[in-house]
């Protein structure tokens, strides 16, 4: 340590000073020399990623990789976990062995970090949170999380299907409804059911089941079969990602059945989150799938800000929640109301398909 900033902030904040000044020393990015950062310049993250389950997931990687470049003078070690916590921690691990600058981890499931992450501290590492978020007996074992708000994300699909059903006249004991949930004790899943549970007791509709989907399109098949096979009422699947509700549609279709928002008419109502499956959303557009609520996988930018920060000596926020829309097709319900505050729902056509940002 000099002074409170440790040795590892310290050489980031030098390596940090040289680019820029270097920077102002080269042609313009893009001419015929290009700035050159020395292997010894670079500031190294090691990413463990969760996994590659989902489109949302990998739009998140590529977020990460396309700012985490040598250019932009880093030196990315990058690990994809397929899902498993024990090879984040393995992956952890090495990073800490390799004495990386920061570690950036996008936790698969909440628990089991608390002896991996006090090794990075005593590493010096300090560890950024992306996503998912971890549950540690000590939040100073992380230096800070971005991502987003779940539960919020699931109170407002399940606020839109409140303010469309009223307005169609559905009753709330007519709502029967499933919840395809996410990969089970990961923050999105937690969030998006305990959002979707309080909401569906408050408007009194009629759970009929809580199955599992795990973010994947081919589990979320085999439960929406389980679930037509069991109960012949459901007439509103609300899956927790997109991939899932590709999967409920096939399945749904192959069944005889239309998916749709008029559930008075034998239509089965699918609603989702991301926005991120070209496929899931353009599915919207054409109605089988009614709402999406957004959830924003470019995190990359958003990290390296923190970085940024950190690297100057300054304290990013410990929690840094990500603004995120809700879709529709429909006309219908052009806003929401939410815990005193007012949530516009953006309509989807055809045109807006063209210049989707994934
Ligand atoms: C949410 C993220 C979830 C996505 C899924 O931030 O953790 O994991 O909603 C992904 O698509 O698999």
């Amino acid at each position: 340590m000099i002074g409170n900033i440790n040795i590892k902030t310290l050489k980031t904040i030098l390596v940090v000073s040289l680019c820029c000044l270097l920077a102002g020393c080269y042609p313009a990015k893009g001419t015929e020399a290009e700035r050159v950062v020395e292997e010894e310049d670079l500031i190294t993250i090691g990413f463990s990623q969760l996994g590659a389950e989902s489109d949302w997931r990998n739009a998140n990687t590529e977020s990460m990789k396309s700012v985490f470049t040598r250019e932009n003078g880093y030196d990315l070690i990058f690990e994809d976990a397929q899902q498993k916590q024990t090879n984040q921690i393995t992956a952890i691990r090495s990073f800490i062995q390799q004495d990386v600058d920061y570690i950036v981890l996008a936790p698969v499931t909440e628990t089991g970090w608390d002896t991996v992450l006090m090794e990075a501290r005593e590493a010096g590492i300090p560890v950024i949170i992306v996503d998912r978020q971890v549950n540690v007996a000590d939040d100073d074992l992380f230096t800070c999380w971005v991502g987003s708000d779940f539960e919020l994300e699931a109170r407002k699909v399940c606020m839109w299907m409140s303010y469309y059903f009223r307005k169609k006249g559905v009753a709330p004991e007519d709502v029967h409804i499933v919840d395809i949930q996410g990969t089970i004790g990961s923050t999105a899943q937690i969030g998006r059911t305990k959002g979707f549970d309080h909401m569906a007791k408050l408007y009194g509709w009629d759970v009929v089941a809580h199955e599992e989907g795990d973010f994947t399109k081919s589990k979320a098949k085999e439960s929406m079969f389980n679930i037509l096979r069991n109960y012949d009422n459901v007439n509103v699947v609300y899956c927790e990602n997109d991939n899932e509700a590709l999967g409920v549609i096939e399945v749904i279709e192959a069944s005889g059945r239309k998916c749709g928002s008029d559930i008075t008419n034998g239509e089965i109502m699918v609603v989702s989150f991301d926005g991120v499956n070209k496929k899931a959303v353009s599915s919207l557009v054409a109605g089988q799938i009614s709402c999406i609520g957004e959830c924003n996988p470019l995190h990359g930018p958003r990290v390296e800000s923190i970085i940024r920060k950190l690297a100057a000596g300054n304290e990013p926020y410990k929690y840094q929640y990500v603004n995120e829309k809700l879709y529709t097709n429909t006309a219908a319900v052009p806003s929401i109301m939410l815990g005193g505050k007012e949530y516009n729902v953006t309509m989807l056509r055809e045109s807006d398909l063209h210049q989707w940002p994934y």
